[in-house]
């Protein structure tokens, strides 16, 4: 019986490569080329699934030029590079990679609002540059974390452990917002107090952006609710560029509109917008906040178990989507 055929996107751990070399004929991008759309849609015209990071549309056109494409396994949570309608209704199956990241995520997302409330990149630059010659009483002072007002835009499972390590770890004050309130229970298990989006931006010390990123959730903080905020409020994104205005927050940070931010995702991304480059009161992390070893082995484990689940029959492991029996392409 002839295996079948996937496309691995991007480099990811050899020995993860050849776990798939023994169920598929591989075509693999160990030297990690960034293809073009075009260039991706002609690797996977004669490819059955592919292996996919966030970083490779998967739309009409693209389903249309490879019409084998029975599945496509995403090493990330997040999947808003698929056009999810459109692998519908091609019966495409997409599958992300839940769960294995949510508390290695939760750490950095706590970590990077501890380094922007404690202005530690700011402040090491300084040191770095030889300008530390005397202590004095406001040097990078900046705001506290314990005892203060955590407010959580998307409460999934990241923004979840977000809230416990805030709550049960720091003392602080949970609010959060999201589509649609927690049961009561995981309320309680987190501590988090539902509050509307403008009693959140009002009230929140730190605001932490945990959202999915869709039509919907695009430039969630703008200008606009970057005013709503306070003067001495921090902003964390870990979620997706596009959620935040970037060039809005520029202004505001280099005004002091408000405090500072800590940013692990962007607009366009790996392009950062350049005003985010001059201003003194931002961390700036290149999308790192699932990047422990263990955890970036897991995903892609999952990423590679999905696909074997799946052409071996026993189904996704995790899809995200349900095409219908009789849309499925043909295995
Ligand atoms: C990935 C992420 O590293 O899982 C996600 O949604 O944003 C990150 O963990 C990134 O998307 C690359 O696949």
């Amino acid at each position: 019986m002839t295996k079948p055929r996937i496309l691995v996107a991007r480099a990811i751990f050899p020995d993860i490569v050849d776990r798939l070399r023994q169920h598929f004929e591989v075509e693999a991008n160990p030297e990690d080329v960034i293809w073009s759309p075009a260039e991706l849609a002609a690797r996977l015209a004669d490819k059955d699934g592919a292996f996919t990071t966030g970083s490779q549309r998967i739309d009409a056109d693209l389903l249309t030029a490879a019409p084998r494409l029975k599945i496509v396994a995403n090493m990330a949570v997040g999947y808003n590079n698929f056009d999810v309608d459109a692998m519908t209704a091609a019966g495409v199956q997409g599958t992300n990679t839940p769960d294995v990241l949510t508390e290695t995520t939760a750490d950095f997302g706590f970590a990077l609002l501890m380094a922007t409330a404690r202005r530690m990149t700011e402040s090491e630059h300084y040191l770095r540059a030889g300008q530390w010659t005397k202590w004095s009483y406001d040097m990078f002072a900046g705001s506290d974390i314990h005892g203060s007002t955590l407010g959580i835009i998307g409460m999934g499972r990241i923004g979840q452990g977000i809230a416990k390590r805030g709550a049960h770890g720091f003392g602080m004050k949970v609010v959060y917002h999201n589509r649609s309130r927690l049961a009561a229970n995981l309320e309680a298990e987190c501590k988090a107090t539902y509050v509307s989006k403008e009693e959140l931006l009002a009230t929140a010390d730190h605001v932490m952006l945990v959202v999915p990123y869709s039509a919907a959730s695009h430039h969630t903080i703008g200008a606009a609710e970057l005013a709503q905020m306070k003067p001495s409020a921090t902003l964390i994104n870990i979620a997706r560029g596009g959620i935040v205005d970037d060039a809005a927050l520029a202004v505001a940070l280099r005004e002091r509109r408000i405090a500072a931010a800590g940013l692990d995702v962007f607009e366009g991304e790996p392009s950062v917008h350049p005003d985010l480059l001059t201003v003194p009161n931002v961390v700036l992390t290149p999308h790192i906040a699932s990047a422990t070893v263990p955890t970036r082995r897991a995903m892609a484990d999952l990423a590679a178990d999905n696909l074997i689940a799946f052409f071996e029959g026993r189904g996704a492991l995790t899809p995200v989507n349900t095409p219908a029996p009789e849309a499925a392409r043909a295995r």
